[in-house]
């Protein structure tokens, strides 16, 4: 059994979307970021950066202690070496999908992030920083369509980079993106979100997917956080 600490975000969803698609038995543990769970210190024990999402594994492949992970990306490899899925052993493949899976966890994830909170949150519009967020996503969904125009899925067969990928793009709206300009992106994300999986991660996520926008109080949770002594 394995405990997911989960809030409704893309990166959240990069691990449902695993967890379905292995068809794993796991109970989804709420973590309300604009109420303050990510500081409890039950949720710190096992994610030290104050970030969802993080899991607890009951039953590891050493039999021994329950082990918990932080970092969506190390989730994502945990579980797939785990379960033995969506990363291939042989060594050049295996290098492909960690290098898309690193272009998302260092690149795709924290420009949109950044472009998400200056183009929707941010209490004043400041162009430039928009912009420069908004070009570099760009950017990178250039690379994307770039990878994508001659293989179906991001990096070889089916894989945690596609997985990791797929919850950010499908914000493109909010983040100022046009698909028809990514017309290789376009055909991959109606796939992606054809998949059985997909569907049934995102309908899981429901119970606390609906809920109104962040909250004055979430925003200055959220957005203000700084080093505490
Ligand atoms: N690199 C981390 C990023 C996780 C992350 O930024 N999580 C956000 C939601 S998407 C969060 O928990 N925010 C809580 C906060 O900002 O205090 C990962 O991929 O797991």
């Amino acid at each position: 059994m394995i405990d997911l600490y989960f809030w409704p975000t893309p990166n959240g969803h990069k691990i449902t979307i695993f967890l379905e698609e292995a068809g794993v038995d796991y109970a989804i543990k709420p973590v309300d970021i604009s109420a303050g769970d990510q500081f409890k210190s039950e949720f710190l024990s096992i994610s030290p950066n104050n970030r969802m999402p993080a899991i607890i594994d009951h039953l590891p492949m050493d039999d021994g202690e329950p082990i918990s992970v932080f970092e969506s990306g190390a989730i994502l490899i945990y579980l797939a070496e785990k379960y033995g899925r969506f990363l291939p052993h042989e060594m050049r493949a295996r290098k492909i999908v960690h290098e898309w899976l690193m272009w998302q966890m260092g690149g795709l994830g924290p420009m949109a992030g950044q472009n998400h909170h200056f183009v929707q949150y941010a209490p004043e519009r400041i162009p430039y920083a928009m912009e420069r967020y908004v070009n570099e996503t760009n950017r990178l969904y250039g690379v994307l369509n770039k990878q994508l125009a001659e293989r179906d899925w991001v990096a070889g067969d089916y894989s945690i980079a596609d997985m990791a990928i797929y919850p950010w793009v499908l914000l493109h709206e909010a983040q100022q993106q046009k698909l028809e300009n990514f017309p290789n992106v376009a055909r991959w994300l109606t796939v992606m979100a054809e998949r059985p999986a997909v569907v049934a991660a995102y309908k899981k996520a429901e119970p606390w997917s609906n809920r109104p926008a962040v909250t004055e109080e979430g925003k200055k949770l959220l957005f203000g956080q700084r080093a505490t002594v």
